[in-house]
């Protein structure tokens, strides 16, 4: 609704799996765009009892920032992303709720773009494309380059979806619609991601794309692999057939 432009708050839900060197950097930019922005927000972190202590820095976040501002949801061991987003989601005080990874590839100063964007369309997803005009992606070499094109490209081919970017993960969901949403969708991994918006546009959400630059990990390890690539795969053709 255009009346509710200005007093929305945001719930930005960051699941962590060893993320202490970059989760202190993650909230501060959030709360500076949040704060520049002069949107209410909360930073619900959900982590899977990451053995780096993500934990420990957490804590001393919400000293800095305020339990209300910086809300922790651990659980006791990794269980994956897609159930995290479901945990964290329980708590989610907010009227819309942003996903985004903590590592920094997903860059907060995008963050005021998904907002103006849902409030100028009114629609009810968000969702952020490496692959329109303005969006990219840093850092990758050619084998990821091509197996994330070539996930998509195949993805958008069996399922239509009428998005251009399936398997990113930084979006803005009406809280509703990914309540909705979470409850239907049942793949792992990189299938998750693209199960939540290709049911999002067969349920008739209204959904609108902008583009980012993802920027690959700076710290930690990367998990790309063959297993990721056979259950994206599998995904894929769970969903051809449900559909
Ligand atoms: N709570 C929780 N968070 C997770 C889990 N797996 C990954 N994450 C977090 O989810 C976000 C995305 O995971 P990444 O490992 O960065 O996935 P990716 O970006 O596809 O791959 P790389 O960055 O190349 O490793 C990050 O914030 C991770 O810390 C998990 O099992 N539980
Ligand atoms: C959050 O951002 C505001 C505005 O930039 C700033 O005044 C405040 O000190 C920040 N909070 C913390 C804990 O850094
Ligand atoms: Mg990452």
């Amino acid at each position: 609704m255009a009346s509710e432009r200005g007093s929305s708050k945001y719930s930005v839900l960051l699941p962590t799996y060893n993320e202490r060197d970059n989760i202190a950097l993650v909230v501060w930019l959030l709360n500076r765009t949040f704060e520049a922005a002069r949107k209410s927000f909360e930073v619900i972190v959900v982590d899977d009892n990451s053995p780096d202590g993500t934990q420990d820095v957490v804590k001393k976040l919400q000293k800095a920032y305020g339990e209300d501002k910086v809300v922790l949801k651990p659980r006791p061991g990794k269980l994956g992303l897609g159930t995290a987003y479901l945990h964290g989601l329980q708590y989610a005080t907010g009227h819309f709720v942003i996903i985004m990874d903590a590592d920094l590839s997903h860059h907060p100063k995008y963050i005021p773009d998904f907002i103006r964007k849902q409030e100028d369309t009114d629609c009810d997803v968000v969702t952020g494309t490496r692959y329109l005009k303005g969006g990219g992606v840093y850092g990758w070499d050619l084998k990821r380059k091509i197996t994330s094109r070539g996930a998509n490209i195949l993805a958008a081919t069996l399922l239509q979806p009428g998005v251009s970017d399936l398997t990113g993960s930084f979006r803005l969901f009406r809280k509703e619609c990914i309540q909705k949403l979470m409850q239907d969708t049942k793949s792992k991994g990189y299938a998750f991601q693209m199960e939540i918006i290709v049911r999002a546009s067969h349920m008739g959400y209204k959904v609108e794309e902008v583009p980012i630059v993802f920027v690959d990990r700076l710290y930690g390890e990367s998990k790309l692999g063959g297993a990721e690539i056979v259950m994206y795969l599998k995904g894929l053709v769970q969903l051809f057939f449900s559909l």
